[in-house]
């Protein structure tokens, strides 16, 4: 084959597995069947086949976050690919990297705009839906030309890279079979913009402003993770020993056991004196990849004076009022590491922060919020992986104290309900080709549940067997009646969630199924064999009061009133 060349179909897929991409996610259709065949042609790569495309584009997302490595999936061309649309979105505004490919009519169709099924209306421009994700991609490329293709390919793989954003390839169908001649050497390359001399002088001023400091603190955010630097800030944070924190979206970068680490800084919405030591007792803030979303920095109250701040982004670093532009975390870490001298560091001596006062329903014999994410994370166990869905699940959990080598992923930012559930799925892939161990739990509200509950059919369909799904059934949607008034969204929910497993294939299902109402019930049954070391998908059902609610969600919502009634004076 090589004397004429590779099927473009194949040199796509084998470029995609030299990433280390295993699972491609994704739905079939006949405009991307030629091209999926070629993927069996490729050791080690495989096709999971999703529910929806949707779930596809969620699954994806949540494998990058696990593997660092980009997500794949596979859609059709209009009906697929606008479907994917939503959870590429979702990448794209917290800097998850995932390559869509579409597979879309041949190039003749789309040169005489026949109305092939799936395109848009009489006379159809076969082009119109990429027009449509343009906001959401970083690059895209139209696979149309076999002299341009392998570089095409490249250079969107390494602006998925570069940027840490989604990408889009669009293989028309025609083109799939044609052989390309693959270039022996890389056939794209762009050096990252650098300016050497500017992150030199970050570089300085930043340890000179760390020597002259007394009580600096460290703060690591997401963007740290979905940058591929995790181990590069761990290495940092241990080596100067500051008080760290973690905001909710950067939670579990930083291990939590650590004596150095102080719990999340969330603006006003965070545990008793930690607003006041970052803002006020603090002389100097190292803020690492962040992203100042409302729901990330207590709906916008973090005050950190602007002279005490150094922000140090994915491409540039900001201190104080000046900006250092094209120097880069992972450049600008690694430096600090080789260049701090540990014998210059303070050695601040920070005040112990006061301790949680006890909930007024401390002594609920039922569960209650003020109880539960806690014990959720003394339920943990290094290695386990930590999935939390919006809702009150993503307020309530930032209170679980993890142990060391828990991942924790949640889509706080873009916020699409329904997103955890193929997340479980896409990281418990990832997991499963790291060959490392641990349990995948997935915490879901009842009514983010009814958005994808499907892909627990293709956990099942696939046989994963460490998961652990804890339904939080408040009846329906508490966040928004909590926002809006207890009478919003009444009876919403009749769900059965004990049949589930069952409807969906579990073989063992009504065995695997139980529900809970008090802490009693939940301790016996979270210390079961099938929990502690699970063998097949595992359902929780935790019945919560249908207003009880997170303090940090009472909080948020208590400040947003205040700043709106301000704003209406
Ligand atoms: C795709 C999408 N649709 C609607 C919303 C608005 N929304 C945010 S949270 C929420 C309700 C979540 O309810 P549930 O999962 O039951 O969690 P609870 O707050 O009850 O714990 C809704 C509808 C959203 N964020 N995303
Ligand atoms: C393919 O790309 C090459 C290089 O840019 C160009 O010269 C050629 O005309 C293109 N072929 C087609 C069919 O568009
Ligand atoms: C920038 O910060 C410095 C030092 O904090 C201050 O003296 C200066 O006035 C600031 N400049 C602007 C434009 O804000
Ligand atoms: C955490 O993971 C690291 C790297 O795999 C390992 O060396 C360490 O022992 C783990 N810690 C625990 C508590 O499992
Ligand atoms: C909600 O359900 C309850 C119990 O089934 C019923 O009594 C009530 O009338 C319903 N309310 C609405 C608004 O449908």
């Amino acid at each position: 084959m090589s004397q004429h060349g590779v099927p473009l179909g194949l040199l796509l897929w084998r470029k995609i597995r030299a990433l280390g991409v295993q699972s491609v996610m994704g739905v079939p259709g006949d405009m991307n069947l030629e091209l999926l065949d070629y993927m069996k042609s490729v050791d080690g790569l495989r096709w999971v086949g999703n529910a929806n495309e949707l779930n596809a584009a969620y699954a994806a997302d949540a494998y990058c976050r696990i593997k660092g490595c980009p997500g794949v999936l596979v859609t059709t061309m209009g009906v697929g690919e606008l479907s994917a649309l939503n959870g590429i979105a979702g990448a794209y505004t917290e800097q998850v990297k995932v390559i869509h490919i579409v597979g879309t009519t041949s190039t003749t169709a789309q040169r005489n705009r026949l109305m092939i099924h799936h395109s848009l209306g009489p006379f159809p421009d076969h082009k119109v839906y990429e027009k449509i994700s343009q906001h959401v991609r970083a690059a895209h490329c139209w696979l149309d030309n076999l002299t341009t293709a392998e570089r095409d390919i490249d250079r969107v793989f390494h602006d998925c890279h570069e940027k840490s954003l989604p990408v889009y390839i669009f293989v028309p169908m025609d083109m799939v079979n044609l052989l390309v001649l693959p270039s022996s050497t890389p056939s794209f390359h762009r050096a990252p913009i650098v300016d050497y001399a500017d992150e030199a002088a970050a570089v300085a001023t930043i340890t000179s402003m760390i020597y002259e400091s007394r009580m600096p603190v460290v703060i690591v955010d997401a963007l740290v993770a979905r940058h591929n630097v995790i181990d590069i800030a761990r290495k940092l944070v241990h080596l100067l020993q500051f008080p760290t924190f973690s905001t909710s979206m950067g939670k579990s970068i930083i291990h939590e056991t650590h004596p150095y680490f102080h719990g999340i800084y969330n603006g006003q919405v965070s545990r008793p004196g930690v607003c006041h030591s970052v803002e006020t007792e603090s002389d100097l803030v190292i803020d690492l990849g962040p992203i100042l979303s409302d729901s990330n920095t207590g709906g916008f109250t973090r005050k950190i004076p602007e002279g005490n701040l150094i922000s140090i982004h994915p491409r540039c670093v900001k201190i104080g009022n000046s900006t250092y532009k094209h120097a880069g975390l992972a450049s600008i870490l690694g430096a600090l590491l080789r260049e701090i001298d540990t014998s210059k560091l303070p050695r601040p001596d920070f005040p112990d922060l006061p301790e949680i006062l006890p909930a007024k329903d401390a002594g609920s014999v039922t569960i209650t919020q003020s109880w539960i994410w806690r014990r959720i994370g003394s339920f943990l166990r290094p290695g386990d992986i930590l999935i939390a869905e919006s809702g009150t699940a993503q307020f309530g959990l930032p209170d679980a104290k993890l142990p060391e080598n828990v991942t924790y992923l949640t889509q706080v930012y873009y916020g699409s309900i329904g997103y955890s559930v193929p997340a479980c799925l896409g990281a418990c892939l990832a997991r499963a080709e790291q060959s490392r161990e641990g349990r995948v739990i997935l915490v879901v509200g009842d009514g983010s549940l009814q958005l994808t509950v499907q892909e627990i059919g293709t956990m099942i369909k696939l046989d994963l067997r460490n998961i652990i799904i804890i339904i939080i059934n408040n009846k329906g949607y508490t966040i928004e009646r909590a926002i809006h008034g207890p009478e919003e969204c009444k009876n919403m929910s009749f769900w059965n969630h004990l049949k589930m497993l069952e409807f969906l294939g579990a073989k063992n299902g009504k065995t695997c199924s139980r529900t809970v109402r008090t802490k009693k019930e939940f301790e016996d049954v979270v210390c079961l064999p099938g929990y502690t070391c699970p063998d097949s998908i595992q359902v929780l059902e935790i019945c919560l009061d249908v207003m009880d609610l997170p303090w940090q969600l009472e909080a948020q919502i208590a400040l947003i009133n205040a700043q709106s009634e301000e704003t209406q004076i």
